[in-house]
């Protein structure tokens, strides 16, 4: 259970109490500082854009319902912060995610080089994942 101190986990029991929908999926989106995971959920979610960057703090997310076959989908996507200082606070989102996106820019080889380094950390969370449903 996340504290009750810390904002976003109070956003997200709130958001988890509105239960009007069919399917619930929580995402999360990985990838290097500026490659542009808050501008592709912001464009996602509110269908907005801005050139400024404003670098991530911690993590956030956002939700959006979608309709596929009458069924309401609710997606909780979770924007995590690229830069290597806040890996502690976002890693212990991991826990849950049903789906990541592993983001870079493609302008960006050092970014894209950067994906095998973020592979090994999904790996290890599907890992503890696998070992808490055999309840190990
Ligand atoms: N030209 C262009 N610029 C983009 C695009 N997507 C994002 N940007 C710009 O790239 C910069 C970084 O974008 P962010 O979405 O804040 O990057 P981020 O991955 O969330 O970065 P962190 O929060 O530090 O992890 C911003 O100045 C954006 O405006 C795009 O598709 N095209
Ligand atoms: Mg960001």
């Amino acid at each position: 259970m996340a504290l009750a101190r810390d904002p976003a986990a109070a956003a997200e029991q709130r958001d988890a109490a509105d239960q009007n929908f069919d399917y619930m999926f929580k995402l999360l989106i990985i990838g290097n500082s500026s490659v542009g995971k808050t501008s592709f959920l912001f464009r996602f979610a509110d269908d907005s854009f801005t050139s400024a960057f404003v670098s991530t703090v911690g993590i956030d997310f956002k939700v959006k319902t979608i309709y596929r076959s009458d069924k309401r989908v609710k997606l909780q996507i979770w924007d995590t912060a690229g830069q290597e200082r806040y890996r502690t606070i976002t890693t212990a989102y991991y826990r849950g995610a049903m789906g990541f996106l592993l983001m870079y820019d493609i302008t960006s080889q050092e970014s894209f080089c950067a994906v095998q380094d973020w592979l090994p950390v999904l790996r290890g969370q599907r890992q503890r994942q696998r070992q808490r449903e055999a309840g190990v």
